[in-house]
């Protein structure tokens, strides 16, 4: 659908909608510049060089909608490739449509999520991993989400691709030299450096699927669930994170009956906070109960589970039960004990023992660094800083698993003396993934489904 619509001229707010200072307005296609300079008739844009801005009036059948920006980017030294006017108006709703609605009724119409930046992608501009790494930059939301997205705008990932392409490639000529000369019998490469060029792929292509973890912390944030019997200090500590009172706090048991969630960003990395209704066994009120469904739910749920007690009053052997009640269930946890301003020192030893531990006072602010530190030690594997390549889409992980069994196949065909036909066409399958990631091998359908995830003006 897209591929057969992509002379068309197509445009969008770009901005978001609703009232603001100044909106954007994008047009794309090759009649662009010539459809808007007719309803801009100061200034002859046709002749004008790309970009270039102009102030002006936006007019339409006599009437002047706005004094308006417009900025030329003529192809092919625009974003789409293609011949761009971006229209900067006054931010009022009906500005914004009214402009709109005129320029469809001049012959644009109106853009596809995504169809930008797809357009950018049919016309050479980027490849499909630097297409969804501007997905990944609009949806970015924390310093380490937003490098990772530049780095592959600029073409970090795109590159680690080309190099595992050429790699292959020049695998692939050896073996066709070689099926070429198969009556006389030439190796041009021997054995043992085939072997070691795949291993290193195979490495290689290791490292980009093991990022996917980190990818999925970066994209998606660490779910943290506070959980603990009713008047530990749940909602004091969620508060007390966010430097802001949230939640309502009080000395009653039993007060937080549903949960309350909020983000805390620690060390550039977003952590989806969720307190929770306190868990007594025996409560009669069914509110309450259905609360601590709720927590049990988020529980398990969870990337962890910070259990919070009160230090002043839970014997250790409480404790013991409930580290093999995790344990037993598998899911990841800390156990905080609260309250340590109400603690001696020697109590406070008491707990050195015990494993994922740490002792904090939410009220009193004790400990709290500690507690961040613990909370990114135990949910971020590897730097989210790296300057590596980070997979953080789940149509690459897929792809890059597809690879790593068809390099493992030309692996073994090697070291079991696979003919050289044979090993060429599991080095071909390598090579078609590798080409489903960066968009070299597609169809309409997948392009639908990828750009329609965009939001509409990119
Ligand atoms: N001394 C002391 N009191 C605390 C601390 N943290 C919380 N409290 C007090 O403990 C009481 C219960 O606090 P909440 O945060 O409402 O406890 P909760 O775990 O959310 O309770 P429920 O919502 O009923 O499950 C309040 O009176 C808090 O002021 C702490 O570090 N030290
Ligand atoms: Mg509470």
């Amino acid at each position: 659908m897209f591929f057969s619509q992509n002379t068309d001229t197509i445009v969008a707010l770009s901005s978001p909608k609703g009232i603001g200072a100044i909106s954007l307005i994008r047009i794309s296609g090759t009649n662009s510049i010539a459809l808007v300079d007719r309803l801009f008739p100061s200034k002859k844009l046709l002749n004008k060089d790309s970009h270039t801005l102009y102030v002006g009036s936006f007019i339409f059948e006599g009437e002047i909608i706005d004094e308006v920006v417009v900025s030329l980017y003529k192809t092919p030294k625009s974003f789409t490739g293609e011949n761009t006017v971006e229209i900067s108006c006054h931010g009022s709703t009906y500005i914004q449509s009214r402009i709109i609605d005129v320029l469809i009724e001049s012959g644009c119409r109106l853009a596809k999520p995504g169809e930008f930046t797809m357009r950018a992608f049919l016309n050479g501009k980027l490849d499909l991993t630097q297409a969804e790494a501007v997905a990944d930059l609009i949806e970015s939301n924390t310093l380490a989400s937003k490098n990772n997205a530049i780095r592959n705008i600029r073409g970090g990932f795109k590159s680690d691709l080309s190099s595992l392409r050429q790699r292959l490639v020049h695998i692939s000529a050896m073996i066709e030299l070689e099926l070429d000369f198969a009556t006389e019998d030439v190796e041009f490469i021997d054995r043992t450096t085939f072997i070691h060029l795949v291993d290193e792929l195979i490495l290689a292509n290791n490292a980009l699927l093991n990022s996917f973890k980190l990818g999925n912390v970066l994209k998606n944030g660490i779910q943290v669930a506070i959980i603990g019997k009713p008047n530990t200090g749940k909602s004091t500590l969620l508060n007390t994170l966010l430097n802001e009172n949230r939640a309502i706090v009080s000395d009653i048991a039993g007060t937080t009956r549903d949960t309350i969630e909020e983000v805390l960003n620690i060390n550039g990395v977003l952590f989806r906070l969720i307190d929770t209704a306190g868990i007594r066994d025996h409560s009669i009120d069914l509110i309450e109960n259905l609360g601590i469904e709720k927590s049990l739910e988020k529980m398990k749920n969870s990337d962890l589970v910070l259990y919070l007690f009160d230090s002043s009053n839970t014997p250790i052997d409480d404790l013991l039960l409930i580290i093999d009640d995790f344990n037993q269930q598998a899911i990841k946890f800390l156990l905080v004990g609260n309250k340590v301003d109400c603690i001696s020192i020697s109590d406070q030893n008491l707990y050195n023992e015990i494993p994922n531990l740490i002792l904090i006072s939410a009220k009193s602010k004790i400990n709290l660094d500690n507690l961040k530190d613990r909370l990114v030690e135990l949910t971020v594997e590897g730097d989210i800083d790296s300057e590596s390549t980070i997979i953080t889409n789940s149509r690459h992980y897929e792809a890059l698993k597809n690879l790593s069994v068809s390099l493992t196949d030309v692996q073994m065909g090697i070291k079991n003396n696979l003919p050289g036909d044979l090993l060429s066409l599991d080095i071909r399958q390598c090579l078609y993934y590798l080409g489903l990631i960066t968009g070299e091998i597609t169809n309409e359908e997948q392009l639908d489904l990828i750009f329609s995830k965009f939001c509409i003006g990119k």
